[in-house]
């Protein structure tokens, strides 16, 4: 029988505190997840500490060199998911796309979940003109993107205040290649203490024709801003799915459990904060017990 699938992850690594791979990493292993995790920086804490950057950043021929040790040594063979986050560069994001080319060529089912990360709240933290090569290379090649409401916008050019505008945000989304299309987080119009999480799939049966749903969950909106969110989702996202075998009740019931895993997550999180940025990072170790066992609080309803 086929070996379990392996995740191959590409992201940050932070010597203290969890974004990029500290956060992906151990919520993937605890549902049961082999990950195989290439880092793409090693800073001593993430973006948002006083003194930064302090340490070293993986450059695009250093990640193909790594890409050929694996393939060498035959060790993408059984990675059945390839998961990215925050890329800097255009030249490195290049090289994630030659490492999903090889990945792909050594195993056709693989698939590419793509957090397309841009930046948040009006803002670009990554180099803006990165915002087209998702676009016109990246998103085409991803079978599941999870941008949130300012990376949508950008994508897609359209700007979400309703949940028609989310709808036809995901089926813009949909048509440029992704079977699954997951919100993060948006805020609509009338409703500002609302965060809305959208989960849309894709489904072209065998004679051509495309059927997508769409389901929603609201959540009271926590307050204050915590880095790594999107990072811990969208690898439960992926871990989720993985583990779901009917594929008709997947998306909904990973999307439950990945937001009642975050919501606590969250609410933990804040809770424990002080006035430091040491103080909000993501209680993600004490979260264990809700990552393994997610509550069932927030039910999805069908848009
Ligand atoms: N709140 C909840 C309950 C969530 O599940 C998520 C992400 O999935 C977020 C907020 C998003 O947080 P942020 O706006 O910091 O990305
Ligand atoms: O969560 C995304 C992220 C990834 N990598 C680094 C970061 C952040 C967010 O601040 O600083 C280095």
């Amino acid at each position: 029988s086929p070996s379990p699938q392996r995740v191959l992850s590409i992201q940050s690594h932070v010597v203290h505190g969890y974004v990029g791979n500290k956060a992906a990493v151990f919520p993937l292993q605890l549902l049961g997840l082999d990950v195989d995790f290439i880092n793409s920086v090693q800073f001593s804490s993430h973006t948002g500490y006083d003194h930064f950057p302090y340490g070293q950043v993986l450059n695009d021929e250093q990640l193909l060199n790594l890409l050929e040790g694996l393939e060498k040594n035959q060790l993408l063979e059984n990675v059945g998911y390839l998961l990215t986050g925050y890329i800097g560069s255009t030249a490195f994001l290049q090289a994630v796309l030659d490492v999903l080319k090889t990945a792909k060529r050594v195993n056709p089912r693989l698939q590419f979940v793509c957090d397309p990360v841009l930046g948040d709240h009006g803002k670009f933290y990554v180099p803006p003109e990165l915002a087209q090569v998702y676009r016109d290379v990246v998103i085409p090649q991803a079978d599941v993107v999870t941008p949130n409401q300012f990376e949508v916008e950008q994508l897609t050019g359209i700007q979400i205040k309703s949940l028609d505008d989310a709808k036809q945000a995901c089926a813009k989304l949909h048509s440029m290649g992704p079977s699954i299309v997951f919100l993060t987080s948006v805020v609509l119009e009338d409703a500002p203490d609302v965060i809305s999480i959208v989960a849309s799939s894709k489904t072209t049966t065998s004679d051509g024709t495309v059927t997508s749903e769409q389901w929603k969950i609201d959540c009271p909106k926590i307050p204050g801003s915590f880095t790594g969110t999107g990072d811990v989702t969208a690898a439960l996202l992926l871990g989720h799915l993985a583990k779901s075998d009917n594929p008709d009740v997947a998306l909904k019931t990973a999307m439950e459990k990945v937001i009642n895993s975050m919501y606590v997550l969250i609410e933990r999180t804040y809770k424990a904060q002080g006035d430091s940025v040491q103080s909000k990072e993501l209680q993600l170790i004490k979260s264990k017990d809700i990552i393994e066992n997610p509550p069932t609080q927030f039910t999805a309803v069908r848009m």
